[in-house]
């Protein structure tokens, strides 16, 4: 008998790679998709049996939202799937969107959990399903030691941290209270081509196609001294399954060891294109500039910062290298041409996209 994974957010950047790696290693997935006016499956199209009709294979979809409206559909589909592992990915992601959407981020991101975790136990399933959550490094927020392990303390820095706490602790606290074999995957950022475009990397990487293509002159951002530890999403979701494939329980960070600043990134995106970007200016009259031809194709708004910024991150991944045999396969540079080499295919297909 083939298992059984269901995933929260298969349509989402992880929840796609998830599924894929899963179907390959010959699971059954199901995935929980929200209502939404317009297609939202797109990353999943390729994973149903027939994509013209969405006929279902290895792969099944039930409609339904995390939010605090509808926890009993929860319990309705946990109760027909009967799932081996429950992988929570759904969430309100976008840390600066948090801020204007606090109360529903706290919804989702936060008690959203809570309620999967108790949709479980009211199944009776808390000592045969396997739970990961999808924790972030956003949570050490303002950092207290580097780089950030498993025993660093949390200082979340916006409303999306807050709310990711909340759920660390309620996995951890479910776990010791029921004895659910529940894990947190503490991972920090994680891209590819097709993260959602909101987020910087993506931003960058499609913004360079454009101008690449003569389809856009610049691309505005925000904060440009931030730093982070990026590797590629793909890796990453096989750190998840490992984690729930050990002997116990137990908490892990992924990242890859290194770490990266938004400026860097954004000149590596530019050299995929041969295009070498200097810097003139400070603050929001800072501008990055084509040093052959003296456009400029970074500009500074104060609209992309945020109200608390996280400045650094830098993951140690150790604990998992030594227990699960994970580590990082993506290097940064390759993992930005990807990006860049995806965006301009997909920007010839389509200019609009
Ligand atoms: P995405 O934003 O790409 O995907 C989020 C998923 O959650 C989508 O499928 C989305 O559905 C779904 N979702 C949002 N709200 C609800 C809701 N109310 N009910 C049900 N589903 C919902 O995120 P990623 O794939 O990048 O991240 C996956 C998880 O990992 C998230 O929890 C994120 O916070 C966390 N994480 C991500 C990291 C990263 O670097 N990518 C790092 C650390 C943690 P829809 O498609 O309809 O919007
Ligand atoms: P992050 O990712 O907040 O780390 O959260 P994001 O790509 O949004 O920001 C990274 C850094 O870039 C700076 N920045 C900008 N960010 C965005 N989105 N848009 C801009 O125009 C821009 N300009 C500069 C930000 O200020 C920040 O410092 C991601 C999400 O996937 C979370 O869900 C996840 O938990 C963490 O990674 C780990």
């Amino acid at each position: 008998m083939s298992k059984v994974a269901l995933i929260t957010g298969i349509t989402g950047q992880d929840g796609s790679y998830l599924a894929e790696f899963l179907i390959e290693k010959g699971y059954t997935v199901h995935g929980i998709v929200r209502r939404a006016s317009n297609f939202n499956t797109q990353r999943i199209e390729h994973l149903y049996a027939d994509r013209a009709t969405h006929k279902e294979g290895s792969m099944v979809c039930h409609y339904g939202d995390i939010v605090k409206t509808d926890s009993s559909c929860l319990v309705k589909i946990i109760n027909k799937v009967r799932p081996d592992e429950v992988y929570n990915l759904a969430a309100q992601s976008h840390v600066q969107v948090s801020f204007d959407l606090a109360e529903y981020t706290a919804d989702v991101d936060g008690t959203g959990t809570l309620r999967l975790l108790d949709a479980i136990r009211t199944c009776g399933l808390e000592k045969s399903v396997r739970f990961y959550q999808a924790s972030t490094s956003e949570m050490y927020g303002r950092v207290q030691e580097v780089p950030q392990s498993e025993t660093t303390p949390f200082y979340p820095r916006s409303p999306y941290a807050c709310a990711k706490v909340y759920s660390y602790w309620i996995t951890v606290n479910y776990r010791e209270s029921y004895g659910i074999f529940a894990v947190n995957g503490i991972l920090f950022n994680h891209e590819s081509p097709r993260r959602g475009y909101a987020f910087v990397t993506r931003k960058v990487t499609r913004g360079v196609a454009k101008i690449s293509l003569g389809l856009q002159k610049s691309i505005s951002l925000g904060n440009l001294d931030s730093t982070r530890d990026w590797g590629h999403a793909k890796d990453y979701v096989e750190g998840m399954w490992l984690m729930l494939q050990a002997e116990k329980p137990n908490d892990f960070v992924l990242a890859t060891g290194k770490t990266i600043s938004v400026r860097t990134m954004v000149e590596e995106a530019f050299r995929n294109i041969n295009v070498t970007i200097t810097w003139k200016g400070q603050g929001l009259d800072e501008e990055g500039i084509d040093a052959k031809t003296g456009e400029t194709r970074i500009r500074i708004e104060a609209k992309f910062f945020r109200p608390a910024e996280v400045d650094a991150l830098l993951g140690d991944p150790t604990k998992a290298k030594k227990l699960l045999g994970w580590e990082a396969k993506t290097g940064f540079k390759d993992l930005i041409k990807e990006m860049v080499e995806h965006d301009i295919e997909m920007m010839k297909k389509d200019p609009n996209a």
